[in-house]
C-alpha cells in the first residue's frame, strides 16, 4: 500500500520485503495441515476482501493519528503493527450469529462487523449521532455485534464469559470472540473469567494478544510466568498459537477455534506475539521508544503485516494493480467517512441533550 511519511512508524515507511521473512510467511502455512487446508481453499474474492479489511485497520489509524495533530481529537488508541490480530479473528466470525467484544486496540473488528464507517469516527469525536450518543468513545455497537470496551482491562472477558453462557443457555449458535492484552493477563477477572469459561465450556474464543508491553512497561516487568502458550493447558482448556503479524494464520486458527465451539466443545485460548510499533496511544510515542528496545522496532518493523500480506497475494496472483484499487476503494470509504463525522460534530444536534438517555438507553 502507499505508505505515508507523517503517519507509518518510520519503519514501515521505508518497508521493503525481506525474503527470508517472505519465506517464513510461506513456511507458516505450512505448519498445520488444517489451516493450510483453509488457506488455500481461500478464493481471489475472499483474499481482496481480507486485504481491504487489514488496509481499512491501518487507514483508520491514520485518519485518527491525523486528527491528533490537527487538534480535533486529544489523542488515540492506535493498532499499528498489530491489526493481523484483529482482521484476521473477526473474519472468521459468522456476522449473523457471533460477537466481537474488542478492546481498544481492536477497533477495526466494529467496522469489519459492519459498523458504518462515518460512526466508529463520530464515536471518536463524541457526536450525538455516533452509536453511543456522544456518552463513550470506547467504540462498540450491540446492533453490529460488538460490544464496546469496558476501561478496566481484563473486565472483557467475564463480559465475553456471560454471553457466551447466554448462548449455551438459550442454545441459540453463536460465538464470543474478545482480546486480552498482555498486560490485562494479570488482572482478576481475567483469571475467573477464563477458569468459569473452561468449567461451563462455553463457546468462547480468548485471544491473549502479546504486544509485549502494557502502557509504559515491558512484559519482563510483569510476566516471570511460563510462555502464554502454557496457559490454555493451565485451565483445561483447549489452546492454539498464531503468529500476530500474519492476517492468514491469525484468520485459519480462529476459524477452527470457531468450528470447535460451534460443536459445543468448550472455549479455545489462542496466544499471538505481536509488537506495538507506536506508544500506548498517540501521546507517547516517543516515550515507546526509549521504554523498549530499538532492535525491536527494527526486527518487529520488518514483519509488517501488511507489506507481508501484500507479498503472499502476489504470489496468489492478486498484482499490484488490483490491490492499488482495492487500497483506493478503502482509502475514499474512510476520508468519507472522516467527512461526515465532521459534519455531525458541527451540526447543532451534537449539543444539548447532555440528560437525555442518562436513565434509559
Ligand atoms: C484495572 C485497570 N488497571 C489499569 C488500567 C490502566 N491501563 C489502561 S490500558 C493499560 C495497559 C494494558 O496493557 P495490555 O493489556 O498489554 O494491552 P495493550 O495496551 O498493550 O494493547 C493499563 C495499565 C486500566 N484501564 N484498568
Ligand atoms: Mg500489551
Amino acid at each position: 500500500m502507499n505508505r505515508s511519511e507523517a503517519f507509518d512508524p518510520p519503519e514501515y515507511f521505508n518497508w521493503t520485503p525481506d525474503p527470508t521473512l517472505v519465506q517464513q510467511y510461506h513456511h507458516t502455512i505450512t505448519q498445520d495441515a488444517n489451516r493450510r487446508a483453509l488457506i488455500e481453499a481461500l478464493d481471489r474474492d475472499r483474499l481482496l476482501e481480507l486485504y481491504r479489511r487489514l488496509v481499512r485497520a491501518r487507514l483508520i489509524d491514520q485518519a485518527l493519528n491525523r486528527w491528533v495533530r490537527q487538534g480535533v481529537i486529544a489523542k488515540a488508541w492506535l493498532s499499528t503493527g498489530e491489526e493481523a490480530v484483529t482482521t484476521g479473528p473477526v473474519y472468521a466470525l459468522d456476522a449473523r450469529t457471533d460477537y466481537a467484544l474488542p478492546v481498544i486496540r481492536n477497533h477495526s473488528a466494529s467496522a469489519d462487523l459492519g459498523l458504518p464507517l462515518a460512526d466508529l469516527f463520530r464515536t471518536y469525536l463524541g457526536a450525538a449521532d455516533g452509536p453511543s450518543h456522544g456518552r463513550d468513545l470506547h467504540l462498540g455497537a450491540f446492533a453490529h455485534r460488538t460490544v464496546s470496551p469496558i476501561s478496566s482491562t481484563g473486565a472483557m472477558v467475564p463480559v465475553a464469559l456471560g454471553m457466551a453462557m447466554a448462548m449455551q443457555i438459550q442454545q441459540r449458535p453463536g460465538v464470543m470472540l474478545t482480546w486480552v492484552g498482555d498486560g490485562s493477563t494479570k488482572s482478576g477477572p481475567t483469571h475467573e473469567g477464563f477458569n468459569f469459561a473452561a468449567v461451563r465450556k462455553v463457546p468462547a474464543v480468548f485471544i491473549i494478544q502479546n504486544n509485549q508491553v502494557a502502557l509504559g512497561t515491558r512484559l519482563d516487568q510483569t510476566h516471570l510466568a511460563p510462555d502464554f502458550a502454557d496457559w490454555p493447558e493451565a485451565y483445561g482448556m483447549a489452546g492454539a498459537s498464531f503468529d500476530g503479524n500474519h492476517v492468514l494464520d491469525a484468520w485459519a486458527a480462529t476459524a477452527l477455534a470457531v468450528e470447535r465451539c460451534r460443536r459445543g466443545e468448550g472455549p479455545v485460548m489462542l496466544v499471538a506475539n505481536t509488537f506495538r510499533m507506536g506508544g500506548h496511544a498517540t501521546h507517547d510515542e516517543r516515550e515507546a521508544r526509549a521504554t523498549l528496545p530499538a532492535e525491536s522496532f527494527a526486527a518487529w518493523g520488518k514483519r509488517d503485516p501488511v507489506g507481508l500480506y501484500e507479498e503472499y497475494l502476489k504470489g496468489r496472483g492478486i498484482g499490484e494493480g488490483e490491490r492499488g484499487r482495492a487500497e483506493g476503494v478503502v482509502r475514499d470509504a474512510v476520508e468519507e467517512a472522516v467527512a461526515l463525522a465532521l459534519a455531525s460534530r458541527s451540526a447543532a444536534h451534537s449539543r444539548g441533550g447532555v440528560l437525555e438517555r442518562v436513565y434509559a438507553p
